[in-house]
């Protein structure tokens, strides 16, 4: 039987990994003040998430396995798992600049700390060359270490396009609705979301065990691209309908003029007139302008809308996982427990 990892167990993993990371620093002789500024970033930004995508190294690699891991398999996979929440650290410092994002995780942005500002910029670079200390540190010798490499590259690359199309379809002070479509969605989705979330957990637990085929990966990222399309649905919907206190940030989708899913269900059921309120107040720096679209959005029952998709999705995704064929390495409880995971979350 597999073992699932607690949040305990796994945060006991990064001092170690924070020590390493802080000796190679050393190897240059980098000043004290300097030490202590990479220490402080790397605490405050890999973590205090609820390590969702880190934890589903460790989780999937029990589950392919069927057994619970033993101390070093554990610290592997674990380390591994960390490596995932330092390319979401170094995305998520970045990310919240260019939102011109208030909080993260319940405190202030690290962009937005007394003395961080646009400081944050190098320290995300910081964050992303970390995964490929650690990396070289503890892989150099598993037989899969350049493709391990070469997956981290990747999929970075998959979230930067991502990144790069969902920012230029929200122009600032240039709104345009006609802009927004379901195919783009889906496209900046994929790419900004899926498949650094929900791909790159499990395509690093099949490398960790030498298991991964070209087979295996394009089966497991048949079903975790449409998961992480899901997910996104979900941040989005999350951003208007959520609880700042749930959700430990502060939506700016409507302000930042996003092509999210609220605006494009929006879209295809306005009235002419409702359109033109739409036109009039998206995409506006304007606390009422905001509060306009989120009254629009009430009366377009569009919480209703999310639920019915939601069913929807989840029972086609249900599906997808009981056609997987086990006989190429992969096991079904790998994604039904990302799906119970994300199912009806609210935060
Ligand atoms: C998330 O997009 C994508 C990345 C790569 C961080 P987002 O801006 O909707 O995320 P959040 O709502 O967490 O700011
Ligand atoms: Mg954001
Ligand atoms: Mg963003
Ligand atoms: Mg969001």
């Amino acid at each position: 039987m597999a073992q699932k990892t607690t949040l305990k167990e796994f945060e006991a993993v990064f001092p170690k990994l924070e020590e390493a990371l802080v000796e190679h620093a050393k190897s240059y002789n980098l000043p004290e003040q300097a030490l202590e500024w990479y220490k402080r970033s790397l605490e405050t930004n890999a973590v205090g998430g609820k390590c969702n995508r880190g934890m589903s190294v460790p989780d999937s690699t029990s589950l392919l396995l069927g057994r619970p891991l033993t101390e070093e398999e554990y610290f592997k996979a674990a380390t591994l798992g960390w490596m995932t929440e330092l390319l979401q650290a170094f995305f998520l410092v970045s990310d919240d600049i260019m939102d011109g994002s208030i909080t993260r995780r319940g405190k202030p942005c690290w962009y937005r700390h007394e003395g961080v500002g646009m400081i944050a910029i190098n320290d995300a670079f910081m964050i992303e060359t970390a995964i490929y200390t650690l990396l070289k540190k503890y892989f150099r010798d598993h037989p899969r270490y350049i493709d391990l490499v070469e997956l981290f590259h990747e999929v970075s690359f998959q979230t930067e396009i991502g990144q790069l199309c969902d920012l230029i379809t929200a122009p600032e002070d240039a709104v345009n609705l006609d802009n927004f479509s379901m195919e783009k969605y889906r496209f900046i989705v994929i790419y900004k979301t899926a498949y650094y979330s929900f791909y790159l957990p499990v395509a690093l637990a099949l490398y960790l065990l030498d298991i991964a085929t070209p087979k295996n990966l394009k089966q497991a990222e048949a079903i975790l691209i449409p998961l992480g399309e899901y997910f996104q649905v979900q941040d989005d919907y999350l951003d208007n309908f959520g609880l700042p206190e749930h959700i430990g940030k502060i939506g700016t989708d409507i302000m930042d003029n996003k092509c999210s899913w609220l605006i494009n269900q929006a879209l295809a059921i306005v009235t002419p007139e409702q359109r033109r309120l739409l036109e009039e107040n998206y995409g506006r720096k304007d606390k009422e302008k905001e509060a306009v679209v989120k009254k629009l959005y009430d009366e377009l029952k569009l919480e209703q809308r999310y639920q019915a998709y939601e069913e929807k999705v989840v029972g086609e995704i249900r599906e997808q996982i009981a056609r997987i064929d086990e006989s190429e390495g992969l096991k079904k409880g790998v994604f039904e427990a990302f799906l119970a995971k994300i199912y009806k979350r609210s935060k």
